[in-house]
């Protein structure tokens, strides 16, 4: 880890033992075995012992988020000051990763975002400044309001997982998949909406032939007045739109 990272392990300990937001601590391929994300608690481990995974490395040390104050900043890709994974999930066109949050609180309700990017050359040497993001799936109100069912309720009732399909054509390559959830609790307020993007190295094999479109790097993807950021969560409403580039169907 780079050795900014271990200052800031010292300066936090209190912030991240009251903190119970989450993050992705294992992904599994259709089901197969278990490959760890990233444990922000690393930070605390000594310098050299934390593991190679294919999670980005960030300063989420409070488990906590970016807000729309940060939308034109890099930490809105892979979360604050992210450094990219070490290895790779290796998957296949068409199959589903399970991702595993460690935890959720319910009252965070919001959308649940999956987006793509392709790198150029190795994901483990990529930074989150060069991604271009291709938006792969998304859900987000599923029924009522005020607060309404949405899909972190989904996630919390699935055991605190998600499943996101890789496209089933999608070309060969090394990509990083970006898993965002947005929790609207505080979302009324200007500023308040809070994003909680991890992102994870996946080497995609198969013969699919399908490239990923261009897409836009992550300080494109949202302004802080869209109506999916600035968002009254406790009050009656009929819809909610999911912000964002439109979802490719490859
Ligand atoms: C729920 O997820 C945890 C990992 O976060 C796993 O250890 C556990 O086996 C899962 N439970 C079920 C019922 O799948
Ligand atoms: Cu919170």
């Amino acid at each position: 880890m780079p050795s900014s990272l271990s200052i800031a392990a010292f300066a936090a300990p209190l912030i991240q033992l009251a903190a119970a937001h989450g993050y992705v601590s294992g992904v599994t391929v259709n089901g197969g075995s278990w490959v760890d994300g990233s444990n922000p608690n690393w930070y605390y481990q000594p310098e050299g012992t934390a593991p190679d995974t294919p999670g980005w490395k960030a300063l989420n040390q409070d488990n906590g988020f970016v807000s729309p104050d940060a939308y034109d900043t890099n930490d809105i890709a892979c979360h604050k000051s992210a450094t990219p994974g070490e290895t790779y999930i290796t998957a296949s066109a068409g199959d589903t990763l399970t991702l595993y949050w460690n935890t959720w609180p319910d009252t965070h309700h919001g959308p649940v975002l999956n987006y793509l990017a392709e790198c150029s050359g190795e994901c483990t040497a990529a930074t989150a400044d060069g991604l271009s993001f291709t938006k792969i799936s998304e859900a987000g109100l599923l029924s009522g309001s005020n607060p309404g069912t949405w899909a972190t309720d989904t996630l919390i009732a699935n055991n605190f997982t998600a499943d996101v399909i890789i496209p089933g054509s999608l070309a060969a390559g090394n990509y990083v998949l970006r898993h965002e959830i947005i929790a609207l609790h505080s979302a009324a307020s200007a500023n308040g909406a809070q994003s909680y993007p991890q992102c994870l190295n996946i080497q995609v094999g198969g013969s699919g032939s399908t490239a990923l479109p261009a897409g836009e790097p992550a300080t494109d993807f949202y302004s802080s007045a869209d109506p999916g950021i600035l968002f009254s969560l406790y009050t009656a409403f009929t819809s909610y739109t999911i912000p964002g580039p439109d979802v490719w169907t490859a």
